[in-house]
């Protein structure tokens, strides 16, 4: 169905409702995507194209499926975005928010005063994290997580009267969120092209993307090394004494389910170490389950000093973020006066409360064992089962409940598509129409599905991928 958007302008609006879901039920698709192109922009979207064709409106979900507005049901392939960790439907988390809502619905933590949900809350993650991690800063999103990882840094440095170290070293191909700090810390440049003003000293390195930039006949682990050698080259560039901190993904998500080779953290630990320079793991999508241990620096096998946390801690029914502060890290902040950071919603307590109930469900009904022992495995084995000679796959990447899947044109000589985008485009397009949700990046496929998929739902993912992938292949006239 297509519309255009001079139309929408005389869409008239539904009869006033008795309550605002009864107001949501009156309205048809027709109707309700007109409104949405009249009066809604949307993140990362060319809303002119968008308005054209018209969004797909979600209306509900369950499990692992939503449903849109047509009556269509949609196996939801990526957690809503990487964050429905516990799946949708949750009552616990609903009963949460509504008792705390009645309870205490808001109160700061800025003036000598704490509530118990945030109480309740750091005492978990503390069980939960690592055991050098037994402090949290709290914010709204991964974004807002990362401007805060840049404040702590910066504060931790002038503590140790360090004050020259103001360097933060990220990647190429990195995301970190898009606050302007977010925006920056990341490496994608078509963001950076919309950025004229950035944070300052930001600089970035090679990302280990194996498939797409290895040269001649290195390995994938000789290759990873070299790309975090690359650190120590920039830190000697730019000086030791004015590198503060370096900042990465354990396995980039956005960037396309990049996973370096086993030889990467330990190399990038060794480098940070050695120069005095902070580590920082943004665990926004790795963090709570996604690879089958609690956090995805642990299943890599380093010990990051700061680690950002947003989605999965909330399983995204409320908006939250977190920053965990390694013991070290935690004293100089604790031991050295104001630290001059804070938001109006930090240890926001409704929140606070759902983070609570989602963590114990993920703990409690053993969802990331489970991930590590059963669905992960399942899942990596069937995609590696079903796509390992596939003509347009080059490469399965991920562990746990996250995968890429290279789309290539020469798979053995590991040749890419030249117009690799629209490729991807092309099979997401196709998963969409065969109610799959599965994110392209360029020429990467990708899946994150909730850690609660059971077997057979995996099942239904994986053969509805596979049929998306061949009338892909079908197309370019591959087989
Ligand atoms: N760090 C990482 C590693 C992320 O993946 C953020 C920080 C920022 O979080 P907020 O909550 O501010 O969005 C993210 C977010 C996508 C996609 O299309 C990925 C993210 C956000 C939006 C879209 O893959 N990741």
């Amino acid at each position: 169905m297509s519309y255009r958007t001079e139309e929408v302008a005389y869409v008239q609006p539904a009869q006033p409702a008795a309550n605002a879901q009864a107001a949501q039920q009156q309205r048809t698709t027709a109707e309700y995507r007109a409104l949405d192109a009249a009066h809604h922009i949307h993140p990362f979207s060319d809303m002119g194209a968008l308005n054209r064709t018209g969004s797909r409106v979600i209306v509900k979900a369950q499990g692992v499926y939503l449903w849109d507005s047509d009556g269509n049901k949609v196996i939801d392939g990526m957690a809503g975005l990487w964050c429905v960790n516990v799946g949708y439907g949750r009552k616990e988390l609903a009963d949460a928010a509504y008792k705390q809502m009645l309870e205490l619905p808001f109160y700061n933590t800025f003036f000598k005063t704490t509530h118990p949900p945030v109480i309740e809350l750091s005492a978990l993650l503390a069980e939960l994290a690592p055991e050098p991690f037994n402090h949290f800063f709290y914010c709204n999103s991964g974004s807002e997580g990362n401007d805060t990882v840049l404040r702590i840094v910066h504060h931790y440095w002038a503590t140790q009267g360090k004050h020259s170290k103001k360097f933060v070293i990220s990647r190429k191909n990195g995301y970190h969120g898009s606050t302007i700090a977010g925006g920056t810390l990341g490496g994608m440049g078509y963001m950076h092209e919309q950025m004229p003003s950035k944070v300052e000293n930001i600089v970035h390195i090679d990302q280990p993307y194996f498939f797409g930039e290895a040269e001649g006949n290195l390995t994938p682990e000789e290759f990873a090394l070299a790309r975090a050698q690359q650190l120590e080259a920039k830190i000697l560039e730019i000086g030791a004494d004015n590198v503060a901190a370096f900042i990465g993904e354990p396995f980039q998500g956005a960037g396309g389910v990049i996973f370096p080779a086993s030889t990467y953290w330990p190399e990038i630990q060794r480098i940070c170490r050695k120069y005095d320079i902070l580590l920082v793991a943004d665990e926004v999508i790795g963090g709570f389950g996604r690879t089958g241990e609690w956090f995805a620096h642990q299943h890599f096998g380093f010990e990051p000093d700061l680690i950002t946390m947003a989605k999965g801690l909330t399983s995204g029914y409320v908006p939250m973020g977190a920053v965990g502060l390694h013991d070290r890290v935690a004293k100089a902040i604790i031991e050295n006066g104001d630290f001059n950071h804070g938001l109006t919603y930090s240890g926001h307590p409704v929140a606070a409360a759902v983070a609570v109930a989602n963590l114990k469900l993920l703990r409690d009904e053993k969802i990331v064992e489970r991930v590590k022992t059963d669905t992960g495995p399942y899942f990596q084995q069937k995609l590696r089962d079903t796509f390992a000679n596939h003509p347009i796959i080059g490469e399965i990447s991920g562990a746990g409940l996250v995968a890429g899947l290279q789309l290539a044109e020469d798979p053995k000589a590991r040749k890419r598509f030249t117009n690799g985008g629209d490729v991807g485009t092309i099979c997401r397009d196709f998963c969409f129409n065969g109610n799959l949700i599965m994110r392209a990046t360029g020429d990467r496929m990708l899946l994150s599905p909730p850690l609660v998929i059971n077997k057979l739902e995996i099942d239904e993912i994986v053969s509805k991928a596979k049929k998306a992938i061949d009338a892909t292949a079908q197309q370019l006239g591959i087989s």
